[in-house]
């Protein structure tokens, strides 16, 4: 069923490659997804560092004083300018080396709606979270926060300026640079860089980038994130550059409607290999469409093929309520209900990361 329906929706398939040549094919990749759909990359900062503000009496009793919930300020300076941004670090007390989750959340606040964070930590996580507006607003306004540092000319964006989904790939990477001064406390082979929705197209943006994030989780990210464009039932290119236009470049915008597309998101996917996918889906979340998310990654498996490893391990059919597909280096889930960052979602990936 699936190799019969991405050749009925005429899916590309992932080019031959081996452990040699993967690094051309990976560059030629990043290099259409950031001229066509993303926008260039930001460029890395020329200085960064970091300012922990003292713990008040709240902060240090955290989750029982198990792990203090340190506020964090990133320090910058980017393309000349300096940019500062806050975010949460929780590292648990306790003697050993956690693996840890940089979640990019929808709120600044700890624990959130989507941030279950004490259960993360007693899941045996550290934990990072930035809000994701504030590093640039979450519109078409290119003239403030870290847009208005990088943008060249905001009343005029270039075909290939990157769209909104970059900058907040981009600070979550200042967020692996803190990562990477932590190492005492932190498994660096078990970095992930979490989201959901908009937020999850953001976490494989990164993970596409950063190759020092080790699990990519994409909650119901859909369009433009771990959905096929092609032939699918839900949020089309046309509906999302009509909608949020400022999430990506302005040439994305020529494939509003396009029927055969030169490229499409498996090859987002692909990008992370040997790296590892989790990508779940909820069912009556139709907009995101979870059938075009399973075959999404399927079709980017042949990247681990390629290398020698597993993709996606799944039955030949389309997914169903229940189904937790994990045994490969792409992962994929389809849970009950709605769009959401669920308890449940977040048990499938901590668990994953732990025996992985
Ligand atoms: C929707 C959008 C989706 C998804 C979602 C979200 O309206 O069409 O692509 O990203 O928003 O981020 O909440």
């Amino acid at each position: 069923m699936i190799s019969e329906e991405l050749a009925r929706r005429s899916v590309k398939k992932i080019d031959d490659f081996d452990a040699s040549t993967f690094s051309r094919v990976r560059e030629e990749y990043i290099n259409i997804l950031c001229r066509e759909e993303y926008g260039t990359p930001l460029p890395e900062p020329e200085k960064v560092w970091f300012e922990e503000l003292p713990l008040d009496f709240a902060a240090k009793r955290f989750a029982a004083g198990k792990a203090p919930k340190q506020r964090v300020i990133a320090h910058t300076v980017v393309c000349g300018k300096e940019f500062s941004f806050p975010f949460w670090a929780i590292i648990p007390k306790a003697d050993g080396k956690y693996p840890f989750i940089i979640h990019n959340d929808f709120e600044d606040l700890l624990p959130s709606k989507y941030t279950p964070a004490e259960e993360i930590i007693d899941s045996g996580f550290a934990l990072f979270s930035l809000c994701y507006t504030d590093i640039t607003s979450d519109d078409g306004d290119f003239t403030t926060g870290l847009a208005g540092i990088v943008t060249p000319d905001p009343a005029h964006r270039a075909p290939t300026d990157s769209g909104k989904i970059q900058m907040w790939a981009w600070a979550n990477m200042r967020v692996m640079d803190y990562a990477m001064t932590k190492a005492d406390k932190l498994d660096l082979s078990r970095s992930a860089v979490a989201g959901h929705s908009r937020l999850g197209k953001t976490a494989l943006v990164t993970g596409m980038l950063d190759e020092r994030i080790k699990y990519v989780i994409d909650n119901e990210s859909g369009c433009s994130g771990s959905a096929l464009a092609a032939g699918t039932a839900g949020e089309k290119i046309a509906d999302i550059t009509k909608n949020f236009p400022y999430w990506f470049c302005e040439n994305y915008k020529k494939y509003a409607g396009v029927e055969t597309l030169p490229f499409d998101q498996h090859m987002l996917i692909a990008t992370i290999a040997p790296r590892r996918v989790l990508v779940g889906s909820a069912a009556e979340d139709y907009w995101a469409d979870p059938p075009s998310q399973f075959l999404c990654c399927a079709a980017a498996s042949k990247a681990w093929e390629n290398l020698g490893l597993t993709g996606l391990v799944a039955s030949d059919r389309a997914p169903e309520i229940g189904d937790d597909f994990r045994d490969g280096n792409v992962c994929y889930h389809l849970r009950a209900y709605d769009h959401y960052f669920s308890r449940f979602d977040w048990n499938v990936y901590m668990e994953i990361m732990k025996n992985k």
